[in-house]
């Protein structure tokens, strides 16, 4: 599971990596939290990766939403009115889902269930549609046809809503 998409990560800070072969991976990433000279403008696993572009033209867009532990990042936040194609693409290591709910409530204060660790969409909002288990690389996708109002992306795989799978998106 190493193998696939980030061993490689640039690492910015020093270029002392080739001579220390067995450990770089470790030791240059001690040599960067300490020395400070670089802030980790990429290649860390935890910055953003790259959305791919939003597609499509208003009233037939078509939107990619990155997921990541823990992080929901659709190519805009602010759409147009008319058919919307949202494009769940996992990028992190576990499984996600990717769910619309139309509601005015800043997403930050919609309540988790601290039993099940889930927001309820119902209860929370208007759900619009979903997909379910999309797996670490894969890709899901569905359309919507949208009126003007705010929206929330999320995922709702318990506990991850809480760690930061959520997203407000306004359509216009
Ligand atoms: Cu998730």
């Amino acid at each position: 599971m190493f193998g696939l998409s980030f061993s490689p990560a640039p690492v910015p800070c020093r270029p002392l990596g080739a001579a220390l072969t067995g450990s770089i991976l470790l030791g240059l990433l001690t040599a960067c939290s300490t020395a400070g000279s670089t802030p980790a403008a990429s290649g860390s696993s935890s910055a953003a990766a790259a959305v791919p572009a939003c597609t499509g033209s208003p009233g037939a867009q078509t939107i990619p939403v990155v997921e990541r532990e823990y992080s929901v990042a659709p190519c805009s936040t602010s759409l147009s009115a008319g058919s919307v194609t949202f494009q769940a693409l996992n990028q992190g290591t576990t499984e996600h889902e990717l769910v619309l709910m139309r509601t005015d409530t800043d997403p930050s204060t919609i309540l988790v269930d601290p039993a099940t660790q889930t927001i309820d969409e119902d209860a929370a909002g208007e759900h619009i549609d979903e997909v379910e288990e999309v797996a670490p690389g894969a890709g899901k996708a569905f359309t919507a046809s949208l009126s003007p109002g705010t929206y929330v992306l999320f995922c709702n795989t318990d506990g991850h809503y809480q760690a930061g799978m959520h997203t407000q998106i306004t359509v216009k």
